[in-house]
């Protein structure tokens, strides 16, 4: 019996060079922790390879990615289009981040998100045996646990949501919400971040298909899909040993000199309307407006990793973000010193760390954000117990990291009145903070998560079993 993850992505990255495909596994934090399960016996990890693949090609790159326990799905240019840009990101991420505004109900969307996810299913098939355990990932794949439920009914079956499961209210918006939710439920077992997740998924189930739930349980053809709260960690000690390393170490002192007077905050996302960055900048622009004794005190250094800005919103969300820090830098800048350090790309490991370590303050502002990692990230970095995190209450992460500085990311001034606090926190309770935090971060890693998640699928299946022998 095999484990099988099935996601959108692979985890790897591809390098293409002279007509030379070579493929290196990414490090992203999934790929970790679940790296101990796809990599083990004979088990293995389906998902699109991150490129269009032509046809006569195909068979060279499933066997590279076979060496690494990988099984691509090949998708071409233009379901990448309407399934992944168009249904996933401008359907249901716009929609379960509450920015309905943004939701494009496109029909060819739609039956193209259904054509691939099928597709999914016909990949999966053809490596999958009657006993093997499946874990599914995300938003792109709603509907394959249905498909898989219906082709292999014995099967067992987990789906994790990363990001958040709106209300009913807003859930309903969608056209294909009977379809979408009959999908997710072929799983067996249910996994969000959050309670509020859980309790939001429930509530929509039960009131738009026939099923009944008692507690965190539904009730449906006589099947029994359990729905729970998996709050996912991340690698503590990866981040909390990257600190000390030399290439680290280095990155450090270059940051720093010259700083030593200034109180260093950062802020690290990718692109997204969701993430705040807008809010953030605007509260900043509010602490030095009616703060003006922190002008030349403070510095923002603010990375925001491109992500998707081939979709219209996210380039105007670009733009705006760069003429903003432009105004704002022009207005309150000296020749030594400036408010906001910009930065448009993404950055190696190593300077996130150095980040992470040097900052004063981490400022995570999301509007919807179903975990947060870089949250976690930061308080796993803090060897010494200092720093202070600034946390939105909209982010998943809240509901763990109660000792961060908690705002409401619509409430400009509660986010400059958190800095402002941050800026004069004794050291000592700055400790206390973030040697609870640490402590959740640590027990609760991404190792936690995968085991818990798997432990769960296995007690859930089992009872389904002696239900039916009953
Ligand atoms: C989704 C959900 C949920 C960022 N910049 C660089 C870089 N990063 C890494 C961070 C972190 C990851 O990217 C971002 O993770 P988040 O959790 O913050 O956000 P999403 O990408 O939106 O993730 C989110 C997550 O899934 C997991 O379930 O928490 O709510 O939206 O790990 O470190 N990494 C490198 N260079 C960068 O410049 N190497």
């Amino acid at each position: 019996m095999k484990t099988v993850i099935i996601s959108n992505r692979l985890p790897v990255k591809i390098i293409e060079e002279n007509d030379e495909y070579t493929f290196i596994p990414s490090e992203g934090g999934l790929a970790t922790g679940l790296g101990d399960v796809y990599k083990s016996g004979n088990s293995v990890w389906i998902g699109w390879p991150g490129i269009e693949v032509p046809e006569e090609r195909q068979e060279e790159v499933k066997q590279k990615l076979a060496e690494l326990n990988l099984y691509p799905v090949f998708l071409t240019q233009n379901e990448i289009n309407l399934y992944y840009e168009g249904f996933s990101n401008e359907v249901l991420w716009p929609v379960f981040h509450y920015v309905v505004t943004y939701a494009h109900y496109e029909q060819n969307y739609w039956d193209c998100y259904k054509s691939v996810n099928e597709k999914f299913a016909k990949s999966a098939i053809e490596i999958l045996n009657k006993r093997d355990k499946i874990w599914i990932q995300d938003y792109q794949l709603l509907l394959l646990p249905g498909i898989l439920r219906e082709k292999l009914p014995a099967s067992t079956i987990g789906f994790f949501q990363h990001i958040p499961f709106p209300s009913y209210e807003i859930f309903r918006l969608i056209p294909w919400r009977e379809e979408l939710l009959n999908g997710i439920m072929g799983a067996d077992l249910v996994g969000f971040h959050t309670y509020d997740d859980v309790r939001h998924f429930i509530s929509t189930v039960t009131r738009l298909l026939p099923v009944n739930s008692s507690s965190n349980i539904l009730n449906s053809n006589e099947r029994q899909i359990v729905v729970e709260a998996f709050p996912m960690g991340i690698d503590f000690k990866k981040f909390s040993g990257l600190t000390s390393t030399d290439e680290v170490k280095k990155e450090i002192s270059y940051f720093k000199s010259g700083k030593e007077d200034i109180k260093i905050i950062i802020s690290i996302d990718r692109l997204d309307y969701s993430k705040g960055i807008l809010e953030r900048l605007k509260a900043l622009e509010l602490l030095l407006q009616l703060h003006p004794e922190y002008i030349g005190k403070i510095e923002l250094f603010m990375i925001v990793v491109p992500s998707r800005d081939t979709v219209q919103q996210y380039s105007d969300l670009r733009d705006q973000i760069d003429q903003f820090v432009g105004n704002l830098n022009a207005r309150y800048r000296s020749m030594d010193w400036i408010p906001v350090n910009y930065f448009y790309r993404s950055f190696p490991i190593e300077v996130l760390s150095a980040l992470y370590s040097s900052a004063d303050i981490c400022l995570v502002t999301p509007m919807r954000d179903g975990m947060n990692l870089v949250s976690k990230e930061y308080v796993a970095s803090r060897n010494n117990n200092d720093g202070v995190l600034i946390l939105s209450e909209m982010a998943g992460a809240s509901k763990e990291l109660t000792d961060a500085l908690i705002v409401n990311p619509n409430n400009l001034g509660d986010i400059m009145e958190a800095i402002v606090l941050a800026l004069k926190m004794p050291l000592a309770e700055q400790q206390h903070r973030m040697k609870a935090m640490r402590a959740i971060v640590e027990k609760f890693n991404v190792k936690h998560w995968v085991n818990n998640f798997i432990l769960r699928l296995n007690e859930v299946k089992d009872s389904q079993k002696s239900l039916q022998t009953k």
